[in-house]
């Protein structure tokens, strides 16, 4: 397989797909791309319609699109394990991770990732609803699954969240101590931390993604 991502400070959806990828140890090749770059449509062009990041080729196989190439990977190499076995909770995880691939908008614009920064911001009165929502279904989900995953084990619906962790963690912003376990729960796994210490090597700068005051 090969994935193309962008740069792992600011690229949600790449940090999504290349998750998977290492969270089970699979073999992949990994090509990282300037977002924005000539380089990077000069390349995605001929490859997918979109022109975006992330992109999967899996020899004759080309998925685009963070959650279709979720769903590829988890059934052509994972028997289906990367979502609950039950499937009432399976159907509740593919919700939640619908709601965020689909919502979120005032989160994602007001808090954007940028793993290098330490900032405060404001939020607007719907990004506060959007960190509502968050806080409430971290909440609910370690109520019933205690210091795990979303779902008890690793699921798509944690790749999903993985960047509102890191978001969080920009931004000074803490949740309550339940919800807070889940946010220990990603900054301790092995994938999380490799990412980030990958993150921390680039020193590209986008400049829409730069937002809030440094911290005092
Ligand atoms: N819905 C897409 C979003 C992909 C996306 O917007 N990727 C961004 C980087 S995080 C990108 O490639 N931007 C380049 C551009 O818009 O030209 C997905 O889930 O994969």
């Amino acid at each position: 397989m090969q994935l193309y991502i962008g740069n792992q400070n600011y690229s949600t959806w790449s940090l999504r797909a290349w998750l998977i990828i290492k969270q089970f140890n699979l073999e992949a090749q990994i090509t990282k791309l300037k977002l924005f770059s000539d380089e990077f449509y000069q390349t995605l062009e001929p490859i997918t319609p979109t022109a975006k990041v992330p992109v999967l080729v899996d020899g004759p196989v080309t998925v685009w699109e963070s959650l279709a190439i979720l769903e590829y990977i988890n059934e052509a190499y994972l028997d289906a394990k990367a979502w609950p076995s039950d499937q009432v909770q399976k159907a509740k995880a593919r919700a939640l991770a619908a709601e965020m691939h689909s919502g979120f908008s005032a989160l994602r614009a007001e808090m954007p990732m940028n793993i290098r920064a330490k900032r405060k911001i404001q939020l607007s009165e719907q990004g506060h609803k959007d960190l509502a929502r968050i806080e409430s279904m971290f909440t609910e989900q370690m109520n019933q699954y205690p210091t795990g995953w979303l779902f008890g084990q690793w699921s798509i619906a944690d790749a999903m969240y993985a960047p509102v962790v890191l978001r969080l963690q920009s931004y000074g912003m803490t949740l309550n101590t339940t919800a807070q376990q889940y946010i220990e729960k990603q900054l301790n796994s092995p994938a999380l931390q490799l990412w980030l210490k990958q993150s921390q090597q680039e020193s590209d700068i986008i400049i829409e993604d730069e937002l809030g005051e440094p911290l005092n």
